[in-house]
């Protein structure tokens, strides 16, 4: 069996049903296999990082391995800002990238680099093939290793030699570890003895919810000792179901709002959440003393990363929460009962006020032109069936999505875990190969669109039937917030030097339509969900160029 061959027989092996990427002269074996393959989808993207975003959102919306195809260093070098998101978000993705033949390779020639050596700060694992021989052991390995908790993506390089060798090859089998690992009893009993003797408590819930499809698991958790449930503070999965009325959604990443908040509690259960990704640094610790921490999560390197826990179990949500939930059941005292239903009563109607309040405020801006985000996110809300998945990379426009969107389901919502924009356009597409049969819509920030914006060009050709709502705001208006907030010289000057996109305004419209994709603008709230509407029911992509308010300093 040839190289190439038996690598699109390991993928087969390993249930994979679609490789991207974008293919050069150290490619051309593979494709050239592709010539006859017809079980597993090549999809061609136009530049790397929109590549690497398409597989990650494929990855984070069906839990499934994906695999990337890359040419050389420069091409893993174009992918590398989203493999870093990809990193962040524990997507299980498999990146691979084209060789010279290693009896070429002492030589340099153009477009060589140490590959594995590259890419390994950003993955599980990185490594070569080296003989044709090892070719299955290692597929099999970096499909393992991507999808074992804690999941993640794996590297590995493929010298053309390798791909083009003909040897008789054990193809061997897949591994696949077990998720469902229960946490260890002894910590379990002790978790669930801070939580029934709790007076405030509060729940965290991050990606490993979501990822472990934990929903009622948690739910009933919270029921139980009566907390509210946080999400991260960085856009992650839907980590808790939105309609639920113990959830509160975000708290704003700064380490004094964190603080204050958690002030007001006196433990905190971490489900998967990271403590803390936060994004400036502050002379405020955000974790308050005497707040105990009770943290459970997939990865032994987040148990305790920056803050000792009380108790850190190493398990599954789904797997250990029900375990929690009934040795704390079992530890509660009727009077510690009634409580927490008090407690279940009075955070009910504190979230519900502030659920409604903010409604009110969206409602209260829905006529005012230009359209304030606000409005928009409330409309979309009222617009999206029920199936509907949202992507999010809003940015500034992103406050309040969480409560204004329906997100109920684990699949439901997916943000901008990495930081690392120009996620959310390809990463929409990616979702939508993932789950055909849902309405997939992608909120993305103008500025963020134009760095994967030839991602858009996939959606046509291969006909993936999604929305992209542009929050065109003309602006980095995140970058101008916060340099106003500074109070420097920016903001006496009134200029902010780098962060208009004006002169000329960038045209979504044409620029979509020149991709070959239908594309509308809106000015009115009612215009965009007009289109909103139109595009969720299929019949090929859309884009939607909402104009939004450029205002940006605080009103
Ligand atoms: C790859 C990458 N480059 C640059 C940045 C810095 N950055 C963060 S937000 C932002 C602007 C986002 O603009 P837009 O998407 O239009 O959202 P808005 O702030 O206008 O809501 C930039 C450039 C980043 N996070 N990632
Ligand atoms: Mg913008």
């Amino acid at each position: 069996m040839s190289g190439k061959r038996a690598f699109l027989d390991l993928l087969k092996q390993e249930g994979v049903e679609i490789l991207f990427g974008n293919p050069g002269t150290t490619e051309l074996p593979l494709m050239d296999a592709f010539a006859t393959e017809n079980e597993i989808r090549y999809v061609l993207g136009l530049q790397e990082a929109a590549i690497m975003a398409m597989a990650d959102g494929y990855a984070q919306a069906s839990g499934k391995l994906a695999v990337v195809n890359l040419h050389v260093a420069p091409g893993l070098g174009n992918a590398m800002g989203m493999l870093y998101d990809a990193q962040k978000a524990s997507s299980p993705i498999l990146v691979t990238a084209g060789q010279h033949e290693q009896s070429f390779t002492a030589t340099e020639p153009i477009l060589w680099a140490d590959l594995p050596t590259m890419a390994r700060p950003l993955v599980k694992w990185s490594s070569e093939v080296n003989r044709l021989a090892d070719l299955p052991r290692l597929i099999h390995r970096a499909a393992k290793t991507a999808l074992a908790p804690p999941s993640g993506p794996v590297f590995l390089s493929l010298p053309g030699d390798i791909l083009r060798a003909d040897a008789d090859i054990d193809l061997m089998a897949p591994t696949r570890v077990a998720p469902r690992m229960r946490g260890d009893k002894a910590a379990v009993e002790a978790a669930a003895a801070l939580l029934a003797g709790a007076q405030r408590p509060l729940i965290m819930a991050g990606d490993a919810v979501a990822q472990s499809r934990a929903h009622a698991e948690l739910v009933e958790l919270a029921e139980l000792i009566g907390a509210p449930v946080y999400t991260e503070f960085v856009p992650n999965t839907a980590s808790f179901p939105s309609s639920h009325p113990l959830f509160r959604g975000q708290v704003v990443r700064l380490a004094p709002e964190v603080r204050k908040v958690l002030s007001q509690y006196d433990v905190l259960f971490s489900v998967g959440a990271d403590l803390f990704t936060l994004s400036l640094p502050s002379d405020v610790d955000p974790m308050p003393p005497g707040i105990k921490l009770v943290h459970l999560d997939v990865d032994p390197w987040e148990l305790g990363k920056n803050y000792p826990p009380e108790v850190a179990i190493l398990g599954d949500p789904k797997a250990t929460l029900p375990d929690i939930t009934s040795a704390a059941r079992e530890r509660m005292s009727s009077g510690a009962r009634g409580a927490a239903r008090e407690r279940l009563d009075v955070a009910r109607k504190a979230i519900a006020g502030e659920r409604e309040a903010l409604k009110a405020k969206a409602r209260a801006l829905a006529g005012a032109t230009p359209i304030q985000p606000l409005a928009l996110l409330n409309a979309i809300g009222e617009t999206l069936p029920k199936d509907a998945v949202v992507i999010e990379e809003a940015l500034s426009s992103s406050p309040g999505i969480r409560q204004l969107i329906r997100s109920d389901d684990p699949q439901s919502y997916f943000g901008l875990r990495g930081g690392g924009i120009g996620w959310g356009l390809p990463a929409t597409m990616g979702v939508k190969l993932a789950l055909p049969d849902r309405p997939v819509v992608g909120l993305i920030g103008d500025g963020s669109a134009m760095y994967t914006v030839q991602g858009l060009w996939t959606a046509a050709h291969y006909k993936i039937d999604c929305v992209f709502v542009i929050l065109n705001n003309t602006s980095y208006r995140i970058l101008k917030q916060r340099l106003h907030n500074m109070r420097g010289l920016a903001e006496q000057a009134d200029s902010y030097v780098g962060m208009e996109l004006t002169d000329p305004k960038i045209d979504f419209v044409a620029l979509a339509r020149s991709l070959g994709i239908k594309a509308e603008r809106a000015r009115t709230v009612h215009e965009a969900t007009d289109l909103l509407a139109q595009g969720v029911r299929g019949g090929g992509a859309l884009l939607i160029d909402v104009e939004l308010d450029r205002a940006f300093k605080p009103m």
